[in-house]
């Protein structure tokens, strides 16, 4: 396949208060290369407390501040109530990234839809660096949330907030059509982000599942690509949207530390990892931390 050059800051003639914004968070935090490593809390509200059963310390988020902070983090993301009250003495030394809306996992995600929670405004009374949206493409309820996620976006521009993308294919006509992480969803998810005018978005791996090929459309019913290839399709169609490859469920060292070369390959700006870090001993989560970083070290943009 062809090789992807990932969107260094510079080339994308953001607006100065966005570039600035992710300055702080690619430049003056993480590894500081212009990739980024953020680690996610919005698991409380999106998957319930048992998501912190294995580690009972992250129930948090001081931990996942701490976290932040020692292993000299690029951003921590969370909702709007975490912020308010756990933020505080972190203020400026971890970028915020505020979610803006979310959802329990308790009904069924037929109708997949996440309701504003926060605005704007929230995040920049709270010094956020940038603000989350999950937006999930192909629900059933989309016309609702790309019309919600429009007014945000429009909120961003006016204020130079930059806008990441949780961007998730859900829903019944997904799963017909060979499910939320098929190569096929992915790399349409991919590709609305960048339509829609996030700054970054944030994926799942992609997958090639040869059993379930028959269901996604052509030509995805054909594209065998493996991991790293199927990476670089989804990060060519985010085109000028940067992209974060988020982490899923824990898995061991190795896996995390190739899935994260494999992203950067691909030609990622960075990581999204929540339950791979935090769901570690604290002094293992920084060791695994400083593996990554060295990692990512070797791809400057
Ligand atoms: P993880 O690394 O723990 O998967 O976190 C990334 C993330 O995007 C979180 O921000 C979010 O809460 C979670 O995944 C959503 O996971 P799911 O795919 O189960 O809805």
């Amino acid at each position: 396949m062809t090789e992807i050059k990932r969107p260094s800051l510079g080339e994308l003639d953001l607006p100065i208060g966005k570039r600035a914004r992710l300055h702080s968070i690619l430049y003056e935090h993480g590894v500081g290369n212009g990739t980024a490593l953020i680690l996610p809390i919005d698991h409380g509200l999106e998957h319930g407390p048992r998501d912190f059963f294995s580690n009972p310390e992250s129930a948090g988020p001081e931990f996942q501040l701490r976290l932040a902070k020692e292993g000299g983090f690029s951003a921590i993301a969370l909702h709007v109530g975490l912020a308010e009250k756990y933020m505080g003495k972190y203020a400026g030394e971890v970028p915020l990234i505020l979610k803006l809306n979310g959802k329990t996992s308790i009904p069924p995600e037929t109708r997949a839809f996440s309701p504003q929670t926060a605005s704007v405004e929230d995040a920049l009374r709270l010094g956020a660096d940038a603000v989350g949206y999950t937006l999930f493409v192909g629900s059933p309820a989309q016309d609702q949330d790309i019309l919600q996620f429009s007014r945000i976006r429009e909120e961003c521009r006016r204020y130079g907030v930059p806008l990441i993308v949780w961007s998730y294919p859900r829903g019944e006509a997904i799963d017909a059509k060979g499910g939320r992480d098929s190569i096929y969803a992915v790399d349409y998810a991919a590709r609305v982000a960048n339509d829609l005018g996030a700054d970054m978005v944030k994926l799942n791996i992609p997958e090639y599942r040869e059993e379930k090929s028959k269901q996604y459309p052509e030509p995805y019913d054909k594209l065998r690509l493996d991991t790293e290839d199927a990476l670089r399709r989804v990060v060519a169609s985010a085109g000028r949207t940067m992209t974060l490859v988020s982490g899923g469920e824990k898995m061991g060292d190795a896996e995390l530390i190739e899935k994260t070369r494999a992203s950067m390959e691909a030609g990622a700006t960075g990581l999204i990892f929540g339950r791979n870090l935090w769901q570690r001993p604290f002094a293992e989560a920084l060791k695994i931390t400083w593996k990554m970083k060295k990692l990512l070290a070797e791809y400057p943009s």
